[in-house]
């Protein structure tokens, strides 16, 4: 490196004084240049923005007291500012970076962040200088231009209010959505519903299953209007609520239409001549459409002079049962007491339509004794 010549020259014979291109004595001479990137561009008003400031010193001297200057645009409210060294300070819409020394061939970067708050192009500029002399000035201003777009707005889902249905029965509804931005990707989904329900063109259908009776089932919408802004997705729901008792006769809709396909079958019938109506037959579990589907004591077994006499009954699953007996010949007027224990007597069938074997031990817990004759009846209840 060599020393460039230095001073205020004065041409000699003219009275006019100038400032020549070379420093002074003592002091040096670098090339610094700053350039500036914007990310992202197009930003969102509301969504952070980072201008990214790189210098370089082309020599051939280091640079000394190196300061960046920021003059933020007016529509960006400063949020953080980051160097890889020196310190910074802001004041409104300036941001005055101190880098101190740069060598020759070094870089340094400055990181400002800023939150554009208006729409609008926007144009950020950038500068750089030292207390030395720069041969060119010209590389030592930068600026990038960004395009503020306005802040995304959500798209808007509209459902009815909850929809009250019955089994067997159709229902649908219409479901619109619409972007304030009129956004292109605009597009909603139907993610939470009950089986068999569909969705298409803005309509939403279903028909009720027998499984459904009694049932509330929530309906999810989702929609997405594609710009993948932390607002672009929304969800909106509305209920369809399926009765257990449309009819008011006390059996399950569903009951009912598993085994009549409609509502209108009286309860007070007995559409298969068993011997049990219909509403016997639902509490007591059977098929009411089914002779043989009968709830009923299958075999009792067991003698007075042996003990464990057993009771088989027929049972039906998520069913009460109680079975309580009677000593000595029946008669009309023959009490039916409860077993000591009275938990010994009563059980909940949880296996499914199966048969359950009671067993009287004649024990404490049971009947305590073992008489010559001994009736059982088995009475069923809805859990
Ligand atoms: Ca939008
Ligand atoms: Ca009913
Ligand atoms: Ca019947
Ligand atoms: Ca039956």
């Amino acid at each position: 490196m060599k020393k460039e010549s230095r001073g205020v020259c004065i041409a000699a014979g003219l009275a006019l004084a100038f400032l020549c291109a070379a420093p002074a004595f003592g002091q040096t001479t670098s090339d610094l240049a700053i350039a500036v990137s914007d990310s992202p561009d197009p930003v969102r008003v509301g969504t952070n923005l980072v201008y990214s400031i790189t210098l370089t010193n082309a020599g051939p001297h280091a640079a000394a007291d190196v300061v960046v200057t920021d003059i933020l645009p007016t529509n960006m409210t400063f949020v953080s500012c980051a160097l890889s060294q020196g310190s910074y300070e802001q004041v409104e819409d300036e941001v005055t970076c101190d880098l101190g020394s740069l060598g020759v061939g070094a870089t340094a970067a400055v990181t400002i962040v800023v939150l554009p708050i208006l729409e609008g192009v926007v144009t950020n500029n950038v500068s750089v200088g030292s207390s030395g002399e720069d041969p060119d000035p010209g590389n030592n201003r930068a600026f990038c231009v960004t395009t503020n777009l306005p802040q995304n707005r959500s798209p808007v889902i509209a459902v009815p209010g909850p929809h009250t249905l019955v089994v067997g029965m159709a229902t649908s509804f219409l479901v619109t959505v619409q972007d304030p931005d009129h956004d292109p990707g605009l597009a909603v989904v139907n993610t939470v519903y009950p089986a068999g329900a569909a969705f298409a063109n803005s309509n939403w259908s279903w028909t009720a299953a027998a499984g459904y009776a009694g049932t509330s089932n929530r309906v999810v919408f989702v929609a997405d209007d594609g710009e993948g802004e932390p607002n672009s997705i929304v969800t909106n729901s509305t209920w369809v609520v399926v009765l257990f008792d449309s009819n008011d006769n006390q059996i399950n809709d569903g009951w009912e239409w598993t085994h009549f396909s409609n509502l209108t079958t009286s309860a007070t019938a007995d559409n298969d001549g068993d011997k049990s109506l219909n509403i016997e037959e639902y509490i007591a579990g059977t098929q009411p459409t089914n002779a043989a589907s009968l709830f009923r004591i299958l075999a009792c077994s067991g003698s007075s002079m042996s003990s464990n006499r057993t009771v088989t009954v027929s049972t039906e699953t998520n069913r009460k049962y109680t079975i309580r007996f009677a000593s000595g010949a029946y008669s009309n007027n023959t009490p039916w007491a409860s077993f000591r224990t009275a938990a010994s007597g009563v059980w909940i069938e949880t296996r499914g339509s199966t048969n359950y074997t009671f067993t009287d031990d004649e024990g404490t817990n049971t009947t305590g004794s073992a008489p010559l004759f001994r009736q059982y009846r088995v009475s069923v209840e809805m859990q």
